[in-house]
């Protein structure tokens, strides 16, 4: 699987993470990586990033932070850093620095840098439906063109205090990036509806859910937002990726098949 992987400097670690990190990543730089397959649902330049309006872990997953080289490191899960590794994005090849082990639990609230015009605050929130066994356990949140990502925000919104979240951490809305000739500019919110799911735990809805916006996004759906507005997805979707990694923004990272477990088996 060819993933974009997504960098999204942290601009304040949550309390908890703080005491846990303390001063172990040295001068580095920290990026939580988000593994995506749709990196067109969040077009960015140096100063804007559409679409995104959080990003989720895993409460029970554990992380860590890896040194990347000098000035930079990621936070992911070993087994992505393991891969990243092989692939020239961590260096020196096939060696790996752990330089602090966090569970997901404790990276919630933290907030990533968004030197962006849209969405100046975004949070680090709790989803669980994340799976250990994909990408970096990182997901970046886009609950316009996502029916888990909207369906997580709704029941965090319903009861943060069950999710141990600040109600404020969850108040940014769907962004509209992409319009679908059936659905409309919010393509999950409207998936989410016509199917009827209520919550998270509607994993088998879920999965229909993703299938269908993946497939009305892909070849019906047109950009609405950034550089290549008015374009097909189809299209704008590799020009995207290639203008992110130009700018240092993201990176292409692949997971050999056979140890891809997708969250619908
Ligand atoms: C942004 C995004 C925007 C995504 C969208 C999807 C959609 P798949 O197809 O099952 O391989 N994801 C990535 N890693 C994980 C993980 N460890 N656990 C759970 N979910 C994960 O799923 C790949 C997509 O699932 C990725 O692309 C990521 O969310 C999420 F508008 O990134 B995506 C219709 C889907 N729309």
């Amino acid at each position: 699987t060819e993933y974009t992987g997504i960098k999204m400097e942290v601009a304040e670690w949550s309390p908890a993470a703080k005491e846990i990190i303390g001063e172990k990543v040295g001068g580095r730089k920290v990026f939580l990586v988000a593994a995506t397959l749709r990196p067109e649902t969040i077009p960015a330049n140096m100063s804007q990033r559409y679409g995104q309006t959080n990003t989720f872990v895993g409460t029970a997953i554990k992380y860590g932070i890896f040194a990347a080289n000098d000035k930079e490191a990621y936070l992911c899960t070993l087994r992505a850093a393991r891969n990243m590794a092989f692939q020239d994005i961590i260096t020196p090849r096939g060696h790996i620095e752990q330089l602090v082990e966090i569970p997901g639990s404790k990276i919630v609230g933290t907030r990533i840098n968004a030197p962006y015009a849209i969405n100046p605050q975004v949070y680090v929130l709790p989803m669980d439906n994340v799976l250990a066994t994909k990408g970096t356990g990182v997901v970046t949140s886009v609950p316009s063109d996502s029916p888990d990502d909207y369906q997580t925000l709704l029941d965090l919104r319903k009861k943060p205090e069950f999710y141990g979240i600040e109600p404020s951490w969850a108040s940014i809305d769907p962004v509209p990036v992409i319009s679908t000739p059936t659905y409309g500019e919010m393509t999950a919110p409207a998936v989410v509806k016509q199917l009827k799911i209520q919550s998270q735990k509607d994993t088998k809805q879920l999965a229909e859910a993703k299938e269908i916006a993946y497939k009305e996004g892909f070849y019906n759906g047109t950009m609405l937002i950034g550089e290549f507005k008015g374009q097909s997805v189809q299209e704008a979707k590799p020009k995207v990726r290639d203008a992110m990694i130009k700018d240092g923004l993201a990176f292409a990272y692949a997971e050999p098949e056979g140890l891809v477990i997708s969250r619908s088996a």
